[in-house]
């Protein structure tokens, strides 16, 4: 039975809506499986808002497709029930076996930015430690990692929004540059309706997304460039306002360093020869320059469509740069940041799933960080290893000589979700061991040699932190189903069994309080954070050091740079930018549906948002149909050298008519990912999400199944 009524945070994206759980509701349909019934909370994230994902998180507690017990593969190559027991002796036993064959960075582990910030610091911990890997890296790599990296070079530090969500609400102008947040963050866009109604949101998006509408009747401009052009885009903005001495001078002297260097590097971006690659008409380009410059209220957002691409690192570093030239990062009402998606996607990235870094965004690299962090956990710093290989470069890895045989994956749907899935897939079939934790049998879990069902948000407690950079209690208000464990027991369990010396404590409070240790002093600082105060329902923003206060913005007065100032770092734009597709082509934009939550593992079960978003259909401009002779709800082949997808077209004008738009949110062989790229920023490590080249064509006639059938041909 739930308990009388839990107040907890949307299991889902990085806005954590606020709710609460209670008794399941009488009302519901004779079908739900939903244990508790969800009530939104007032907050000041969504303010008493949910999206339909939200209002419907709580079936997957109870869905009939619930992992429950073990799964180990047999001799038969199918996977069959086993006991926890005899499902981790396994793992712990062939660990250690390729560990000794092929040595410990032979085990790899692949994170997610969905775990609390106690499971991601505890994985991290158990990769270093009880693994002895440096091979750990996560999801976040395919998310965050662009945006991360152009913050950490800008400002020294990278928390998404460097304020609270709420300053938004006095913007007279705010540029969203690829984000569809309509659809991403639904009760996210009240924080729009400022801007909208002083006629200044503006959205840059090839597509007519629901929230490049949101610019309609005078209430801001929708600039559509062409998919990849970002950086051309924002190099003449920047061009443009530094031509007509729109920059904030005074700022820049006190606040930043590399004008000069950055002034010389757009000369060559006029509004005319920006329109000439981007579509964008220079009048608009000149428009906006203006209105940015003007003196209001005025935030500058990214979201992955600008950060996906292999240029994502230089992309968000333009977009800081503009926003620092017109003097936003730390001006009262006004601001830059990055609009954070996975639930835990930012404390995922501070606490040591990634390949280069330890708890409290520190470096593996830095031979004091890991002389703090090893002290917390009890070792020597030559016990911790050093830096590892981010996600694509893992995975390209796989059962090669050197690479890894054997993957653990905690919190990744990774065969629907990574660039090039096609050789990931072969990647997997050639390890040796792949072992994986989750809820529900995902398509990765799918191929697993063992799954370990573990338990989820309602049922589980811990912290999350936000798109603002806040943390949040994540409280159980159920009990989870027998045969579940807790992913931190997990761990736990797997340390002990490999003989790991140092501790891994399974109650999550008391990983926080090391967690808080090992943040102490770093870049996100935690050390000042406690339990008992988010349960008082005291806003923490990090970095928020032992007794002190949290820090709501982060650059009011300097940035984290030792010499407290910003850096602006001139980017140039790579010659493949200014070819478009090639006749026969078409480029493939990749992004999101309101209904499905990334590789579609969870929502694809929850029976309201299957039904909404049933199948993958391809959205084509009707002129482009018309000129390949396709009609609406067709089936399609959407193909490259890489892979092909076949799915019913949607005819639609949202869509450039050079571009056809694939969603990710499905699997096998209905995954936009058999048609991307994984190249990637040379920076981040970042893979071509957004902008790939296709070819589109009605599918064959089915005249084959037309005979066996029996039909005349
Ligand atoms: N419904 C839903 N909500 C989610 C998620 C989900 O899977 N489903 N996932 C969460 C997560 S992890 C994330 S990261 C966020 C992502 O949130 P968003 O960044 O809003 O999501 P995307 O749909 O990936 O991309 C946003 C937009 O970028 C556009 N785009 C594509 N290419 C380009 C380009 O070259 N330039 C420009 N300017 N735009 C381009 C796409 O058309 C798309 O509308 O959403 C979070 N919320
Ligand atoms: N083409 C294309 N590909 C993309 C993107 C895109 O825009 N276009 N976006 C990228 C982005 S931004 C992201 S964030 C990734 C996300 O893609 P994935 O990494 O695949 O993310 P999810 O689908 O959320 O998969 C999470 C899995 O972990 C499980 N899970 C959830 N919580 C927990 C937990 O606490 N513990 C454990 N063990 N399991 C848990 C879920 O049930 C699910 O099976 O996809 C990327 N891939
Ligand atoms: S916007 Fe995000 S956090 Fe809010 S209800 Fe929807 S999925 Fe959950
Ligand atoms: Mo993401």
């Amino acid at each position: 039975m739930p308990r009388a009524s839990v107040d907890t945070h949307c299991p889902y994206c990085a806005l954590q809506c606020a709710m609460t759980l209670g008794e399941p509701d009488a009302s519901a349909s004779p079908s739900s499986t939903a244990p508790v019934s969800v009530t939104a909370r007032d907050f000041p994230t969504n303010r008493g808002g949910l999206c339909k994902k939200g209002w419907t998180s709580a079936e997957l507690l109870g869905t009939a497709s619930r992992l429950r017990v073990p799964l180990v593969r047999g001799a038969d190559g199918e996977l069959a029930e086993a006991s926890w027991d005899e499902a981790l002796d396994l793992v712990a036993s062939r660990l250690r076996g390729i560990r000794d064959e092929y040595g410990a960075d032979a085990v790899g582990v692949f994170g997610g930015g969905g775990l609390t910030n106690e499971k991601a610091y505890l994985l991290g911990k158990f990769a270093r430690l009880a693994l002895g890997t440096s091979r750990i890296d996560y999801n976040g790599r395919y998310c965050m990692s662009s945006a991360a990296a152009a913050g950490n070079r800008a400002f020294g530090v990278d928390r998404g929004l460097p304020f609270p969500v709420e300053d938004l609400d006095a913007a007279d102008t705010v540029l969203l540059l690829g984000s569809n947040v309509a659809a991403t963050m639904p009760p996210f866009i009240g924080h729009l309706a400022g801007a909208q109604s002083a006629g200044g949101l503006v959205v840059v998006d090839p597509r007519r997304t629901a929230t490049a509408r949101l610019t309609d009747d005078g209430q801001g401009l929708h600039l559509q460039p062409a998919p990849g052009t970002d950086l051309v885009l924002l190099l003449g903005l920047i061009h443009q306002v530094v031509a007509e001495r729109l920059v904030d001078a005074d700022y820049l002297e006190r606040r930043t360093i590399g004008y000069a260097a950055l002034r010389r590097s757009v000369s060559s971006w006029w509004p005319e020869r920006v329109q000439s690659v981007t579509g964008v008409p220079a009048t608009a380009l000149r428009r906006l320059a203006r209105r940015l410059a003007a003196g209001g209220n005025t935030f500058i957002l990214t979201g992955r469509g600008v950060e996906q691409h292999v240029d994502g690192t230089d992309t968000a570093t333009a977009a800081i740069n503009l926003a620092l030239l017109l003097g936003l990062p730390g001006r009262p009402g006004s601001g830059y940041g990055t609009l954070t998606g996975q639930g835990n996607g930012q404390g995922g990235r501070e606490h040591g799933q990634k390949c280069d870094q330890l708890p409290g965004y520190r470096k593996i690299t830095d031979p004091a960080a890991r002389a703090h962090v090893a002290r917390v956990w009890g070792v020597e710093p030559e016990a911790i290893p050093g830096p590892g290989l981010p996600a694509v470069e893992l995975l390209q890895s796989l059962g090669r000589d050197g690479g890894v045989r054997a993957l653990l994956v905690h919190g990744s749907n990774l065969v629907v979700s990574s660039p090039n899935v096609a050789a990931v897939r072969d990647g997997l079939a050639s390890l040796e061991l792949l072992v994986v934790c989750d809820f529900v049998r995902s398509e990765t879990a799918a191929l697993a040699d063992v799954v370990l069902p573990v338990r989820q948000w309602a049922e589980e407690e811990g912290t999350m932190t936000s798109l603002e950079g806040r943390v949040l209690r994540r409280r159980r208000a159920i009990e989870p189903p027998e045969g579940t464990r807790d992913e931190l027991w997990v761990l736990a369990e797997l340390a002990r069994r490999l003989e790991c010396p140092a501790t891994f404590d399974t109650d999550p409070e008391r990983v926080f309080e090391e967690l808080r240790l090992a943040s102490e002093g770093g870049l996100a600082d935690y050390s000042g954070i406690d339990y008992a105060m988010l349960d008082r329902g005291e806003a923490a923003y990090w970095p928020f050091p032992r007794g002190g206060t949290g820090t709501p913005r982060l650059f009011d007065e300097r940035f984290a740079h030792a010499d407290g100032l910003a850096r602006l770092v001139p980017v140039s734009v790579r010659p493949a930018v200014l070819e478009g597709p090639a006749p026969d082509e078409l480029t493939l934009v990749t992004g999101r549906l309101l209904e499905h939550y990334q590789s579609g593992a969870q929502t694809r079960l929850v029976p309201e948002l299957l039904a909404a978003e049933p199948e993958l259909r391809a959205s084509i401009h009707p002129a482009t149909a018309e000129r390949l002779g396709i009609a609406d709800g067709e089936l399609v082949e959407v193909e490259n050298a890489r892979g092909r997808v076949c799915c019913p077209a949607l005819l639609t004008t949202e869509v450039r008519v050079e571009t056809v738009f694939l969603p990710f949110h499905f699997g096998d062989d209905r995954a936009a990912n058999l048609l991307t790229s994984d190249l990637v920023d040379p920076v981040s490590a970042m893979p071509e999400f957004k902008t790939n080249r296709v070819r589109l064509r009605p599918a064959a006639r089915p005249a084959g199944r037309l005979a066996e059938a029996g039909a005349p041909i």
